[in-house]
Parts: C-alpha cells; sequence; structure tokens
C-alpha cells in the first residue's frame, strides 16, 4: 500500500529538516506514531535533525510516559523543549490533518507559515490541503498502523522500545481491538516479540479515571436526555469536561449513540459516539454529519467524532441531533 506516496515523501524529505508535530493533547496513537516516525526519519539519515513538539498531553499519555519511562530510560517523549522556527524546512503533523487542532507553541498563526505542510493521518479528510504529499487513509485504526508501512516499504526494522510504542498506540486508538480489523490484530500478532509481553503493555496502559472525571460521568448520567428512534436510544447531555468519557461512559449503560457537550465564552464543544452495530446498521456517519453543519470545526469517524460551534450554538445542537435522528429513521433495517 501506498508505495509510490512513502517514496515521494522520503525524497521531499531527503534535504530537508522537518518539525514533527500531532494535534493539542495528544492521545498516545499521536504520541507514538511522531516518536516512531522520528525513528523511521533517523533510521535512513542517521543524521538528520528532526524536530519534534508537543503543545499539551492528555492525562492518560502522561500516565504512560511515566511509565514508559521507568521501562525505557533513554527515550525522551517529551520532544524538543526548543527549536528555532527558521531552522525548519517542512512541518509534518500526524494523527491529524485539521490545522485547528494544532498548537506549536511560538507560533501565531499556522496558515502563515512559509514552509509546506505534510499531514498523515487516519482520521476523514475534512480540511483538504494542497500538498500532494499528505498521506490520509481513513479505513485505518491508528495513525501507527500507516507509519508502519514506511518500516515495511524500506524493510527497516524497528527496535524493541519503538515496538512497544506502536503496540500501545494501536491497542489505544482501536479500544484493545474492539474497533480495529484484522490488518490492525495481524499488524500486532507480527510485531509482538519474546521481549514485548502483550500483558505488560497491557499494563503500562491501565490508567484509573481520576476523581474528577469519575463525576463527570456521574453527572452525565444524572442528566442525560433519552431519545427513541425505533429500537436505537440516543442520549443527550452536559457536562462541563471529560466529554469523551462521558460520550463513552454513555455507550456503556446501554446507549447506541451519546452526544455529549460544554458550554464555555467560545460557544459549545459536542463530542458523540456511536457504536459499531448502529455505523454498520443504518450508515450512520458522525464525521461526515458533524462536518456537514452550518459551521463549526471539526471532524472524526463514523463512530466517533466532535466539532466546536461558536454562533448559534443551540440552533446547531438541534441540527445534528435531527440529523442524526433523521439517519436513524432512514434507516430499514429494523
Ligand atoms: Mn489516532
Amino acid at each position: 500500500m501506498y508505495k509510490s506516496k512513502i517514496d515521494e515523501i522520503i525524497q521531499f524529505l531527503k534535504d530537508k529538516t522537518p518539525l514533527i508535530t500531532t494535534h493539542h493533547l495528544a492521545d498516545i496513537d499521536a504520541l507514538a506514531s511522531t516518536h516512531v516516525f522520528k525513528f523511521f526519519l533517523n533510521q535512513i539519515w542517521p543524521n538528520k535533525k528532526v524536530f519534534l513538539t508537543y503543545s499539551k498531553f492528555t492525562k492518560a499519555t502522561k500516565n504512560f510516559i511515566s511509565k514508559f519511562n521507568q521501562k525505557y530510560p533513554k527515550i525522551d517523549l517529551y520532544g524538543d523543549e526548543e527549536f528555532d522556527l527558521s531552522q525548519i524546512d517542512v512541518l509534518i503533523i500526524l494523527d491529524s490533518n485539521n490545522l485547528d487542532q494544532i498548537v506549536i507553541n511560538g507560533v501565531d498563526d499556522l496558515r502563515k507559515l512559509e514552509f509546506p505542510i505534510i499531514f498523515i493521518d487516519h482520521h476523514l479528510n475534512l480540511n483538504p490541503n494542497s500538498s500532494l504529499l499528505n498521506l490520509i487513509d481513513d479505513t485505518r485504526h491508528s495513525t501507527l498502523e500507516i507509519i508502519h508501512e514506511f518500516f515495511t516499504q524500506n524493510s527497516l526494522e524497528l527496535s524493541t522500545p519503538y515496538i512497544f510504542l506502536l503496540i500501545a498506540g494501536i491497542l489505544t486508538d482501536t479500544s484493545f481491538f474492539k474497533y480495529s480489523d484484522n490488518d490492525s490484530i495481524k499488524l500486532i500478532s507480527t510485531l509482538l516479540t519474546p521481549q514485548i509481553k502483550f500483558q505488560e503493555v497491557k499494563k503500562l496502559l491501565k490508567f484509573d479515571k481520576d476523581i474528577s472525571e469519575k463525576i463527570a460521568d456521574i453527572k452525565g448520567l444524572q442528566r442525560v436526555k433519552l431519545i427513541r428512534v425505533k429500537d436505537w436510544l440516543i442520549g443527550i447531555t452536559q457536562v462541563s469536561n471529560f466529554r469523551a468519557s462521558v460520550a463513552s461512559t454513555l455507550l456503556n449503560v446501554g446507549f447506541d449513540v451519546s452526544i455529549v457537550y460544554s458550554r464555555d465564552k467560545t460557544g459549545i464543544k459536542i463530542t458523540t459516539r456511536a457504536k459499531n452495530d448502529v455505523c454498520q446498521k443504518s450508515r450512520l456517519h458522525l464525521g461526515k454529519i458533524l462536518n456537514g453543519l452550518h459551521q463549526g470545526t471539526g471532524g472524526g469517524h463514523n463512530g466517533a467524532a466532535s466539532v466546536h460551534i461558536k454562533d448559534e450554538t443551540d440552533v446547531i445542537l438541534d441540527e445534528l441531533i435531527n440529523e442524526i435522528k433523521q439517519t436513524l429513521i432512514n434507516d430499514l433495517s429494523l
């Protein structure tokens, strides 16, 4: 897959100094894919200077980093605190294809940067950038699966800590194979070696919710409004934080689709989730619905998507709920 695209990207990067980054609040797929990609570039060009920067990590990512560092103290997962933009020739963004999700310290407007941007990502492409070098494949369940192709195509091996990162990121993005296909499972099975025990990776990913997140889950449940469409159950609720956690909790208690929003002075932020089953049977695609709203920036997959609405928030929220209801009403499977 993507053999020619990978070759073109490598050819382009040959004589350039890249800065690699990912979305704000980097999750473990974002963290791991940026490091594994940097490792790849340094396998090809051992002396190439490759910069890596993050704006913020999620709590789960921070928890993972501290455990990973105990195991592999020589690998610094925090990225480069300091770099000079004048040294950079190209920006490589992994695990996002939306510039609104990118924060780089010291850069006010990424659109005004004078160097090219390459996106490598597995989310639905909502923000087409003119670069022909973008590698975006929303059929993959994690960015790491795309990054792994770079190694396969070039017959390069990964070292143990990077294999560990790969497995950890794929497990996170597929919710431990819940959203995976044969390809991600086969890939993990080929990556596991006697040095890497599956249970050990799982242990590093274990992360208990803190009390504020548990309270958000509980409040989200207390406030939930139920809408039934045929035999599908939609849950809508409001919390001030931890929307993604609350949205998954709603699915766990029995909703098929969850819509969780927060209000603040910038408008409303909406996170939606849907079970695999409802997406397959009704062709519900939350990423497309959110992208089709009258305004807002966001995106995602069929079963997970979020959006930030700045004006006419209630009208747009109603529009979103109606779109989802309409998709389920039109579904002929029930
Ligand atoms: Mn991802």
